[in-house]
């Protein structure tokens, strides 16, 4: 069989299945990175799981999403961190050394292995050939234990790029164009794979920005070959040894292909409040701008912002614009200042902000009122931005540099720039990633608390605490921003804020019934890795989702937090079921594989079936009340 270069990998990987399409599969981890934000669960877990020391070749542990320190409750997490990773063989990557996943590719991925991060852009790996997943804090806690990681063998999609990009149309433009074909929700259970001869012209850094937002496709993953490009961003990177050429197999077989001719590819936007909302940026020319942020592990590598420098050079941001810049790592910022072009975005009026995710995470920068916020980064679900009526853009950093100027949305590709080009060696300075130092002392200040687990699979016949619509985001579900991520060591803190965006009663509704159920529409949990959306209603009594399909990784943090994702068999039955209307799931105590559970709305009386898709083991946790009880039981 001719085999795609994702097939190789995981095929090299497996520890347990066989990789038909959809079957369980179990493959072997080779590093893991967590970030501040889910890192603080993740290695409270670690820490009940009783292991001497990490069974990974390599876990790195960063600061990036939490870095106000408004309060003594970020520095308490940052200590806790760096403190648990010096014992548990863990690499600190210090606040302010880079967003994880910029730094990850700078210095640590590797073509051909395997990565598992709790924060579901951990895909920008793939850019150097690597399979690359976001996965919730727990299922890379067992990674970090020697766990192998679970999940169902996925459809591989060739994406074919054709031909040369144009002036002005850059890589964020593709990964745009795959959200328009694909949507949010075609890439679940999909691993894209991206081949042709418009690859060649690609660098590193713009095959990360692909791979990066392939992650709003809720793909599993998504990677390009290992080849000279490769080598040469590893060699100037200092780590030619890391090098190995890696492709598909010349006809590889692929679950289906998608073609893409980038001469003919213009400059892209998505428009409120979805990253497949994609319009041409031409028909948004008449738009006015308020805000413009540069930045995020998206768009902010050395030649990304170099590009931005050129387009801003000796020219001055727009009088109604606040233009910001966050660079993507220590190494980007120090290259920029030692160029000039630090000093070019200076001059323009840029407002130059930490190496962090910042103000993707609603971290400080919040629009004003009515805002037209052009960002570049790969979020741009309703409410992130932390203002509720501000209309946030993805798009380009060249799109980005243009509008700050112009005051309007700009395309790119009618005005003459530099785009700028690969260095000729990255500058080397690992100051900022302290190495393990195994010694015992673990600090947790009170701001860390102990993780709540629920009971044991028991009886549902429970109201319904809230029903929804299409594509509910991990944000919908706990927000980001500077008054809730200070809470993620915290999870009855925390759980104040569950759905507060959506319905402000939520919260203390759930806690007047005890237990509760959730109805929803499709893709629910699209977005993030945090296990806090999981978590958080657990925490509050909810026992079961029904929904009509759900976003990978939030599925997985449901499971293993023991809540139940049923399905509708009919998806009419949504219709016929509203706000506090009682559910009885029949008989789920012994809920067995590939069996529906019939449900009596006895509010409605009326009665209808679900179904799920939970194998012998996810049904064990389920029964146990999640994985971790399921762990310490086998302890
Ligand atoms: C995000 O982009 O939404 C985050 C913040 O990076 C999350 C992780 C988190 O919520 O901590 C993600 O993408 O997984
Ligand atoms: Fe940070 Fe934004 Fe990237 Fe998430 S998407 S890791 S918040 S920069």
């Amino acid at each position: 069989m001719k085999k795609s270069l994702a097939y190789k990998i995981l095929e090299k990987h497996l520890v347990e299945g066989e990789m038909i399409k959809g079957q369980p599969i179990k493959i072997k981890i080779d590093n893991t990175l967590t970030q501040d934000a889910t890192g603080t669960m993740a290695y409270l877990q670690l820490e009940a799981m009783h292991i001497d020391k990490v069974k990974t070749k390599r876990s790195v542990s960063y600061i990036d999403h939490n870095t106000l320190q408004s309060g003594f409750m970020n520095a308490d997490d940052h200590k806790y961190l760096q403190t648990v990773a010096s014992k548990y063989g863990i690499y600190y990557s210090k606040c302010g050394n880079g967003i994880c996943h910029q730094v990850q590719l700078e210095r640590f991925d590797i073509p051909g292995e395997t990565l598992l991060g709790s924060d579901s852009h951990t895909p920008t790996g793939g850019g150097v050939g690597m399979i690359a997943m976001g996965a919730g804090g727990l299922d890379v806690a067992c990674a970090m234990a020697g766990m192998p990681f679970s999940l169902n063998m996925p459809a591989i999609v060739n994406v074919k790029l054709h031909g040369n990009l144009k002036h002005g149309v850059s890589a964020k433009d593709i990964i745009l164009k795959v959200l328009s074909i694909m949507s949010v929700k075609g890439g679940v259970g999909k691993i894209i794979e991206y081949s042709g001869d418009g690859i060649k012209n690609l660098s590193v850094p713009e095959r990360s920005t692909i791979c990066n937002m392939g992650a709003e496709l809720g793909a599993t993953t998504s990677l390009f070959p290992s080849d000279e490009v490769t080598k040469e961003f590893l060699e100037k990177q200092h780590r030619a040894q890391d090098f190995i050429p890696l492709a598909a197999d010349d006809d590889a077989i692929y679950d289906e292909t998608i073609e893409i001719n980038l001469d003919e590819l213009e400059v892209l936007a998505a428009c409120p409040h979805s990253p497949d909302n994609v319009k041409k940026v031409k028909e948004l020319e008449n738009i006015k701008v308020d805000q413009v942020c540069i930045g995020s592990c998206t768009n902010s590598s050395f030649t990304d912002i170099v590009t931005v420098a050129n387009i801003l050079r000796g020219k001055h941001v727009h009088p109604d614009v606040s233009l910001t810049i966050s660079c993507g790592s220590k190494q980007v910022l120090n290259m920029l200042a030692k160029c000039g072009a630090l000093s070019d975005l200076i001059s323009s009026g840029a407002r130059i902000l930490e190496c962090t995710c910042g103000p993707c995470i609603g971290m400080g920068q919040s629009p004003k009122t009515d805002a037209v916020s052009l960002r570049t980064f790969n979020r741009n679900f309703y409410g992130r931005s932390q203002t509720l009526s501000a209309n946030v853009y993805l798009i380009s950093c060249e799109t980005a540099a243009l509008s700050a100027l112009n005051g309007y949305i700009s395309d790119p590709s009618t005005y003459e720039f530099e785009k700028a080009a690969m260095p000729d060696e990255y500058l080397i300075d690992d100051s900022m990633i302290l190495a393990p130092k195994f010694d015992d002392e673990v600090i947790k200040g009170p701001n860390i608390k102990d993780i709540p687990v629920k009971e044991p699979l028991d009886v549902i016949d429970a109201k319904v605490m809230i029903k929804l619509e299409d594509n509910i985001t991990t944000d919908h579900i706990v927000p980001g921003g500077n008054k809730v991520l200070p809470y993620r060591s915290n999870i009855e803190k925390i759980s104040e804020f569950c759905f507060s965006q959506v319905d402000a009663q939520f919260h203390d509704r759930c806690l007047a019934n005890g237990k509760g159920v959730i109805i929803a529409k499709e893709n629910y949990g699209q977005g993030s890795s945090r296990e806090h959306a999981a978590l958080a209603p657990m925490y509050l009594g909810i026992q079961a989702i029904v929904a009509k399909s759900y976003a990978r990784i939030h599925k997985q943090n449901l499971i293993n937090n023991g809540i139940i994702p049923f399905v509708f068999v009919d998806e009419k039955d949504y219709d016929d079921i509203d706000l506090l209307d009682e559910l009885e799931f029949v008989d789920v105590k012994n809920i067995k594989e590939g069996v529906n559970v019939k449900v009596i709305n006895h509010t409605k009386n009326k009665e209808f079936e679900v179904s799920h898709d939970l194998n012998e083991q996810q049904i064990k946790m389920i029964r146990s009340g999640g994985l971790l009880n399921m762990i310490k039981a086998s302890i």
